[in-house]
């Protein structure tokens, strides 16, 4: 692969009460497959992947920061809020302590990262409100009209997902890039002023989505 192969760099982190799921998102962005038990985050997980935007022609390369929910990691967490460009903010839909938990976590978010930071809050855990695969369902304790409202409300975009199902998960990730992607044509986000915005160089201005498709993989 000649020289690197993106038009766009985003720092993005994910954040969240404990056990919502933002490790398993991540996870199942990065590597499409879910980990039935895994080890809560001590600090910080880094993830990335290159995603492509048709629509407008741009592949982007994702850098996440998956946090750890736990109160004791959060001096450590909030360090690395500082210039991202996206949010994931995730609840869990069978747990209504998450979701009312997301207000703090937004407004830490907004004190920490870039102030035009993209955020989604994403719904996690939605394969437990059905009953398909024979497990009794668990009752859905946040309607998916309330996380819309406080979505509104903030202006957040909106997602329900599930890290098991893989529904939503690359969608979710998406949308908030096309709104970065916006913000960057706006003038938005600047190269000096916005740390978790990297352009590449002139020369990487001719790539094409053909040449992300043979090179895009993910890259943890
Ligand atoms: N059914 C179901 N379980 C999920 C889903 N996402 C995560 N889980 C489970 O929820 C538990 C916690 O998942 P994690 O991804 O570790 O949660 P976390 O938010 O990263 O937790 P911390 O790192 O401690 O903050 C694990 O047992 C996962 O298997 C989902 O979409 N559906
Ligand atoms: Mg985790």
């Amino acid at each position: 692969m000649a020289g690197i192969s993106w038009h766009y760099v985003l720092k993005f982190i994910i954040t969240g009460d404990a056990a919502v799921g933002k490790s398993s998102l991540l996870v199942r962005l990065t590597d499409q497959r879910f980990l039935a038990n895994p080890d809560p985050t001590l600090g910080v997980e880094f993830g990335s992947k290159l995603i492509t935007i048709p629509e407008e022609n741009k592949i982007v390369k994702l850098q996440c920061w998956d946090t750890a929910g736990t109160e004791s990691f959060r001096s450590i967490t909030r360090s690395y809020y500082r210039g991202a460009a996206g949010c994931l903010l995730v609840y869990d839909v069978t747990n209504r302590t998450t979701f009312e938990s997301c207000r703090t976590w937004l407004a830490d978010v907004r004190e920490h990262a870039d102030p035009h930071l993209t955020c989604i809050l994403v719904g996690n855990k939605v394969d437990l409100c059905a009953s398909e695969d024979g497990d009794a369902p668990r009752r859905r304790e946040v309607p998916a009209e309330e996380g819309e409202r406080f979505a509104q409300e903030e202006g957040l975009l909106f997602v329900e997902a599930s890290a098991k199902s893989g529904e939503n998960v690359q969608e979710a990730f998406e949308r908030a890039a096309r709104d970065i992607l916006a913000k960057i044509q706006q003038g938005v986000f600047g190269d000096d002023r916005s740390p978790g915005v990297k352009t590449s160089r002139p020369t990487n201005n001719n790539l094409t989505l053909d040449q992300a498709g043979s090179n895009g993989r993910c890259c943890t």
